[in-house]
């Protein structure tokens, strides 16, 4: 075995194992529910139970969370997902004429 074939094999090896940086997973987007001081609570919980798939419990505590901080995160999701929740909740919202707002952005 020639020396030049080592050599060979580990350059090769090397180019393998190499960390691909210029790969990069799919950002993700948070979707975020605005407080305001129209829209029902329990009009707001069940968005969240509907559209977010979350238990009751877990609504509850976040519609109070965005009650009294002024917003909240209720999912992390692609781009695609994250668009159509918003204009799901958003268009809901809007047929029932509460000003109750969504928006998504970066994680
Ligand atoms: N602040 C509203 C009220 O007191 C409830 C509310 C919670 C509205 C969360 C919007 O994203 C919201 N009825």
């Amino acid at each position: 075995m020639s020396s030049d074939y080592l050599v060979d094999s580990f350059e090769q090896t090397k180019e393998l194992t190499k960390v691909r940086e210029d790969i990069r997973l799919p950002k993700k987007y948070k979707v975020i529910l605005f407080n305001d001081d129209y829209t029902p609570m329990d009009f707001v919980v069940n968005i969240l139970k509907r559209f977010f798939g979350m238990s009751s419990e877990n609504a509850t505590q976040t519609m109070l969370e965005i009650h009294f901080k002024g917003q909240g995160v209720c999912g992390i999701f692609s781009r695609d997902i994250a668009e159509t929740k918003m204009a799901l909740v958003n268009d809901y919202a809007r047929s029932k004429e509460y000003p109750l707002l969504c928006k998504m952005e970066p994680e």
